[in-house]
C-alpha cells in the first residue's frame, strides 16, 4: 500500500505466486447487507458490486496513518470488517489528515462503510489492542481488515 500490487486474472508474484482468488459471492452479499442496515434503506445495496477485497493484517504494534481511500475510480462505498483483535479506529474529515476527527472502538464483528459524505473521510488505526481477539475466528492474534470496493478499474472481461 498504497497501489495496487495485483490485477484480477494475473498471479500475486510477490505473495505466493498463485492466481488471485476471485471475488466471493458472499462476500459481495454481506456488503450489500451492510448498505441497507448503514443507511437504513432497502435498496441502498441494490447495484453495489465490489469487485476487489483488500486484507491488511495488523500485528500488535501495526499502525495506520491518516489517509484517504482514493485510489479506486469510483465512488462507490467502501465497506469494512474487522476480525480478531479490536483497535482504535479514528474517523476524520473529508478535509485535512487532522481534527476534528472521533476515535471509536472497532472490535471483530464489525462492519464499517465509508459511503456518501463519508467517502474520501481521512482515517487511521493508531492503536491495536493485543489479546482482545477470540481465537474461535482462526485468528490466533493480530487483527484483519477487509475492506471491499468498486475499483472502476476491472473491465469485467474474464481473460484466460
Ligand atoms: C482499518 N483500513 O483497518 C482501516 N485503507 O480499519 C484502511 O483504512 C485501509 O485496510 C486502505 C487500504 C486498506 C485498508
Ligand atoms: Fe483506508
Amino acid at each position: 500500500m498504497p497501489g495496487w500490487h495485483w490485477q484480477p486474472y494475473a498471479s500475486a508474484d510477490d505473495v505466493n505466486g498463485r492466481r488471485v482468488a476471485e471475488f466471493p459471492d458472499w462476500l459481495a452479499d454481506l456488503g450489500r447487507r451492510a448498505l441497507v442496515e448503514a443507511y437504513e434503506d432497502e435498496t441502498a445495496g441494490d447495484g453495489y458490486a465490489p469487485d476487489t477485497a483488500l486484507i491488511n493484517f495488523y500485528d500488535s504494534q501495526a499502525k495506520l496513518g491518516m489517509h484517504q481511500d482514493k485510489d479506486e475510480r469510483s465512488s462507490a462505498p467502501v465497506v469494512s470488517l474487522t476480525i480478531g483483535d479490536s483497535c482504535v479506529f479514528r474517523f476524520g474529515n473529508t478535509e485535512t489528515r487532522t481534527k476534528p476527527y472521533t476515535d471509536l472502538e472497532l472490535a471483530s464483528g464489525d462492519l464499517f462503510v465509508f459511503g456518501g459524505p463519508s467517502r474520501y473521510a481521512y482515517h487511521a488505526v493508531p492503536k491495536i489492542h493485543p489479546g482482545t481477539g477470540d481465537p474461535a475466528t482462526g485468528l490466533a492474534s493480530g487483527r484483519l481488515n477487509i475492506t471491499m470496493r468498486v475499483t472502476g478499474l476491472n473491465d469485467g472481461q474474464a481473460r484466460p
